[in-house]
């Protein structure tokens, strides 16, 4: 009888144990962790201190992959391309949405910033092709007229390789551009290269310019005349 009793309490004492351990016991899954390799037998809340992902209660790394999350990406284009991965995105040159993003509730935007116009005004968020497209000047994206200078002349008319100094340089740099397609004189393709001052560049540039070196004649104009003469778009 005694020994009966003692069977029953310690069955009872048993179940009792192995209930309360059965009530705290926590779920573990398979884990993916930031780098997509896979943890298994890890609880939910220790896969997110690590940042993974966790992949569900009873899930294991024998049938899980661990890929990387997509998302939408903003090409440098504009368009919009969905499900790639942040870094395939950023290999394209684009900018990445988020994970899970995508692009029927993406607008890829242009950066837009202040543009110079040719009457010299100030036009606050303008894209660079639009601002280009008025005969404008853009100023970078983000700038703003309250912090832009519209009015500064800063063409110098036949320091056309955007030098130090107006010189033979010059001359060889025009000579380039105007028989052998070298570059457009910098950084105005018209005025910087236009030492004689007569709206255009071309060869008679590079002998205005070889006069002024090596023969004393005339100096190339100034931005200001330059600007009054010919118009066109040289400030800043
Ligand atoms: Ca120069
Ligand atoms: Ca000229």
């Amino acid at each position: 009888m005694k020994s009966i009793y003692l069977f029953t309490i310690v069955s009872l004492a048993g179940i009792l144990f192995f209930g309360a351990t059965d009530a705290f016991a926590q779920e573990t899954g398979a884990c993916c962790l930031p780098n997509l390799t896979c943890m298994d037998n890890i609880t939910d809340a220790d896969c997110q201190l690590q940042g993974g992902i966790y992949q569900g209660d009873g899930s294991n790394c024998a049938t899980v992959t661990c890929e990387a999350p997509t998302g939408a990406c903003c090409l440098p284009d504009f368009t919009c391309m969905d499900n790639i991965t942040d870094a395939d995105c950023q290999s394209q040159g684009g900018i990445y949405q988020g994970d899970g993003s995508n692009c029927a509730t993406v607008t890829c935007e242009a950066p837009t910033g202040a543009c110079c116009l040719p009457n010299l005004t100030c036009m606050d968020n303008i894209t660079d092709a639009d601002c280009q497209s008025q005969g404008g000047i853009y100023q970078g994206n983000g700038s703003n007229c309250a912090t832009v200078t519209c009015d500064v002349c800063d063409c110098i008319p036949g320091n056309a390789n955007n030098d130090a100094d107006i010189n033979v340089g010059d001359a060889v740099y025009i000579i380039s551009y105007a028989f052998k397609g070298g570059p457009s004189p910098e950084p105005y393709a018209t005025c910087s290269g236009d030492a004689n001052c007569d709206c255009q560049t071309n060869v008679g540039d590079a002998v205005y310019l070889i006069n002024y070196a090596f023969k004393g004649g005339p100096a190339p104009c100034d931005c200001e005349t330059w600007s009054s003469l010919c118009g066109t778009p040289l400030r800043k």
